[in-house]
């Protein structure tokens, strides 16, 4: 095997974004943290938009890696990304909990911006390298290289989940989709069960042969299907859980909220696949019932703003912010709320001071790819600590079997989990968390990359 063949990563974004400044800054994330050593060891590139519409920027290096802008205009950011990607891709995907919209002129802008990202990966490309494509947002670009590169290794990854085939059947263009997908040497996926949806998909409407989900034959190729879950940089969030600026900040965090008994925690980007709302009927089922004294228990709930302009998730945040108003309306006392709730990003220190103060962490999504906060939580409870309510229908389930696993629609039954949660004995916290702590160091995202990397014999 050759040990040094180049990759270039291909995203919807580039891992640098422009600061007030007008320098480039490197994204954090754990996505970019695995691939920087990767690419800076390989010579690697990045293809991807640098978030400026209609940027038209020459391809430069920043990181010892060599970044190839693509360019969107306003109009494509509109239809290909808000449209196409997040008002079709995006709930169909996930499982439909929200109607995905089809739109004729918003499929048109998709297949001209994957023809762009494939033209200029095409470009960057040298003989022997790898093409790693990233995500929904992309699924047309690996025939489209194909097509151009017969000869190339293309890989594509999925971070979120691929449906059922019945749900992924409506797709007016489900065939197109994969025949883009088709083309790779090696799709991978969050989970054994995306991977054989898509087998199941591949095989009914795109005349793919195979049994099983391992490897397919498509136009007389051998097409490899991976389950590859994603982690984190494990060991970057245990150092902050033991820094001691982290561990006095989240004293101090529990002081700003009253020193209550209790803290449960919920931390997300605002979208209705994220369970928040049924989340929070769960908390108030919880104190309808009573046993919890006004200030003895806070649900703190993070929302990262997401994809505002989109009417859903407006729809959505309006529904959030109304519960939260009837929860403390109903429940806090002058000075003491019951939800705590925070449409913002925090930075990464105090995110963790969260996670060190939260006795219950609640992820409970209706439908995830991963859902890479269960896991951050896990690795920042360096003590054994806390509980870990997860729901059943995100990736993660998959692997965390330790945690209180609960079906996000049942209300009732996530208010009983929550219940038992909170009052959870030191010792069966202590026995789960271990062995949840070392499951997500295991797998961390080092050697997921390793993983998907080793299949395209990297
Ligand atoms: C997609 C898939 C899949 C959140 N709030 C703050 C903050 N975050 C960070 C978390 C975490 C990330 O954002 C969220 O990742 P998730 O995995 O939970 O969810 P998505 O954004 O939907 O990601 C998902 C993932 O891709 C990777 O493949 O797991 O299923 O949907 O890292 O820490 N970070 C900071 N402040 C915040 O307030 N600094």
């Amino acid at each position: 095997m050759n040990q040094s063949r180049r990759v270039v990563v291909v995203a919807n974004r580039l891992p640098v974004r422009l600061d007030e400044d007008d320098q480039w800054q490197i994204s954090p994330g754990g996505l970019v943290s695995a691939l920087t050593p990767i690419l800076q060891e390989r010579d690697g590139a990045w293809v991807g938009w640098a978030g400026v519409p209609d940027s038209r920027l020459e391809p430069f290096s920043h990181a010892g890696i060599e970044q190839v802008p693509v360019t969107l205009s306003d109009a494509e950011i509109e239809d290909f990304y808000f449209g196409f990607c997040n008002g079709t891709l995006w709930p169909l995907y996930h499982d439909a909990v929200r109607p995905p919209e089809f739109h004729r002129h918003w499929w048109r802008p998709y297949v001209e911006v994957n023809r762009r990202f494939a033209d200029v990966t095409v470009e960057a490309l040298r003989p022997g390298d790898i093409a790693w494509v990233q995500d929904y947002q992309l699924q047309l670009v690996p025939a489209m290289i194909r097509e151009k590169s017969p000869d190339a290794t293309i890989g594509f990854y999925l971070h979120i989940p691929f449906p059922p085939v019945e749900v992924f059947a409506r797709m007016p263009w489900r065939r197109d989709i994969l025949h883009g997908l088709l083309a790779a040497d090696v799709l991978a996926f969050q989970t054994r069960q995306s991977a054989s949806n898509f087998a199941r998909a591949a095989r009914k409407y795109a005349g793919a042969s195979g049994g099983g989900w391992r490897e397919i034959r498509y136009q007389g190729r051998r097409v490899r299907l991976e389950n590859a879950p994603i982690g984190i940089d494990v060991d970057s969030f245990a150092k902050l859980a033991h820094s001691e600026s982290t561990k006095s900040g989240a004293q101090a965090l529990r002081r700003r909220l009253g020193n209550p008994r209790k803290v449960i925690l919920g931390v997300d980007r605002l979208d209705y696949t994220k369970g928040i709302d049924i989340r929070l009927r769960a908390f108030q089922t919880v104190l309808e019932h009573g046993g919890y004294e006004p200030g003895e228990v806070q649900f703190v709930q993070v929302a990262v703003p997401s994809r505002e302009s989109v009417p859903l998730y407006q729809d959505m945040r309006d529904e959030i912010e109304r519960l939260v108003g009837q929860i403390n309306g109903e429940y806090a006392r002058a000075g003491t709320q019951v939800v705590t709730y925070l449409y913002q990003t925090m930075p990464l220190e105090e995110l963790v001071q969260a996670y060190l103060i939260a006795d219950v962490m609640m992820v409970t999504p209706l439908r995830d790819g991963m859902n890479l906060v269960a896991k951050e939580y896990v690795a920042s409870r360096v003590a054994d600590t806390g509980a870990l309510m997860l729901s059943e229908f995100a990736g993660a389930a998959e692997q965390l079997r330790d945690a209180l696993i609960v079906n996000p629609h049942d209300i009732d039954s996530m208010a009983a989990t929550l219940a038992r949660a909170l009052e959870l004995e030191p010792e069966e916290q202590q026995r789960r968390m271990r062995l949840l702590r070392r499951t997500v160091r295991r797998d961390d995202v080092f050697a997921w990359a390793d993983k998907c990397l080793e299949a395209l014999g990297a």
